[in-house]
């Protein structure tokens, strides 16, 4: 295409210590969740934009055709009904730096890079005169709508998605920035993520969120969820390091519980995910160290602790879980500052 102009955004992977599992129609979620922004785990999506087209999509992945990706980003984009768009052509162009359908949360970094590309050229274009905060809001609406969890993307170290009455500003229509909140010990939380599998999952989000309309647990859960995010609140904000481990444990074993008991069920974690949460947890109590883990949607264990632990926790990782270290299968990631426009 000649002409082009682009626009690049580098956007994050997030982990949520309160998960959402279960939503309505429309991208809206049944419970709130709370997320930690990572640093290097992220998607870089560039547009290239012209005026003189009709509306044509091109998506590439690592400078490739990709089919798959491509009609979900098509189906994605028009689904937005984004006026402005009318007459541009687009070619999209995404790397991820991470391993996708790792059971790292791809989608939400890939929904909310294309989300920030999109709310940038909109601002371009309708000549918008949107501060910082709306900027982001506006992004976490348009990245909510391709992947739920995309919408705590957007912001810098932590995001609460989901309406809480106690949280000003909190909606089920987009994250918020909950940056400000963190307590001293939580200004450098670390995520150390055990890849114990990179194959396909056997379960797609949207397939395990379906499983929550039905579900026999799902008002237990909706409740749970609801208690578990004031409780983790606290936590972060008052240095609760304890308080923090209880709420999310519960909240990566329910999640993995609530597969287990849908109808179909589904088993994610590897025996190697078990060995692995075992021994954080014998390594906790007997070092009197505060680390912890979380679970997404798959096998990999996300071990949280903060920096100052962190010769302790290599340590920990040397002796317990070399061959991992050697072959690479642990991915040191951290709160990172959230996406940034390159171009
Ligand atoms: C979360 N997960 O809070 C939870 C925990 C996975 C486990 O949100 O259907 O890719 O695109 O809205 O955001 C993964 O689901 O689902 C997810 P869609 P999404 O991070």
């Amino acid at each position: 295409m000649e002409n082009l102009k682009k626009i690049i955004w580098q956007s994050p992977s997030n982990i949520a210590v309160v998960k959402y599992w279960g939503k309505y129609v429309s991208q809206i979620p049944m419970n709130p969740s709370l997320s930690f922004t990572l640093n290097q785990c992220y998607t870089e999506t560039k547009i290239e934009y012209s005026f003189e087209g009709s509306g044509e999509i091109n998506f590439y992945y690592n400078d490739q055709i990709n089919q798959a990706f491509g009609i979900k980003v098509k189906k994605y984009i028009h689904s937005l009904n984004l006026s402005f768009l009318q007459n541009l052509d687009l070619h999209i162009n995404s790397f991820n730096t991470f391993p996708h359908s790792a059971g790292i949360a791809s989608s939400a970094s890939a929904m909310s890079a294309l989300a920030l590309c999109l709310t940038s050229l909109e601002d371009l274009i309708q000549n918008a005169k949107r501060d910082i905060c709306e900027f982001k809001t506006r992004a976490s609406y348009l990245a909510r709508l391709g992947s739920g969890s995309a919408s705590r993307s957007i912001f810098p170290k932590a995001s609460i998605w989901g309406k809480v009455e106690s949280i000003p500003f909190s909606s089920d229509l987009f994250g918020i920035d909950w940056s400000q909140q963190l307590g001293s010990e939580f200004q450098a939380i670390q995520d150390w993520i055990f890849l114990v599998s990179s194959s396909e999952k056997s379960v797609s989000s949207s397939q395990g969120h379906q499983l929550m309309e039905n579900h026999v647990f799902r008002n237990s859960r909706i409740e749970q969820a609801n208690e578990n995010i004031l409780k983790i609140i606290h936590a972060i904000k008052n240095n609760d390091w304890e308080l923090f481990i209880d709420v999310c444990e519960e909240e990566a074993l329910t999640l993995h519980g609530l597969m287990m008991s849908s109808r179909p069920s589904y088993i994610l974690l590897a025996p190697d995910s078990l060995k692995i949460i075992q021994s954080i947890k014998q390594f906790r109590k007997e070092n009197n160290i505060p680390v912890t883990f979380t679970i997404d949607a798959g096998p990999n264990i996300h071990m949280l602790f903060d920096k100052k632990y962190e010769k302790q926790v290599q340590e920990f990782c040397e002796s317990e879980w070399s061959e991992y270290l050697l072959q690479g299968k642990i991915l040191k990631d951290q709160m990172g500052e959230g996406p940034i426009q390159t171009t």
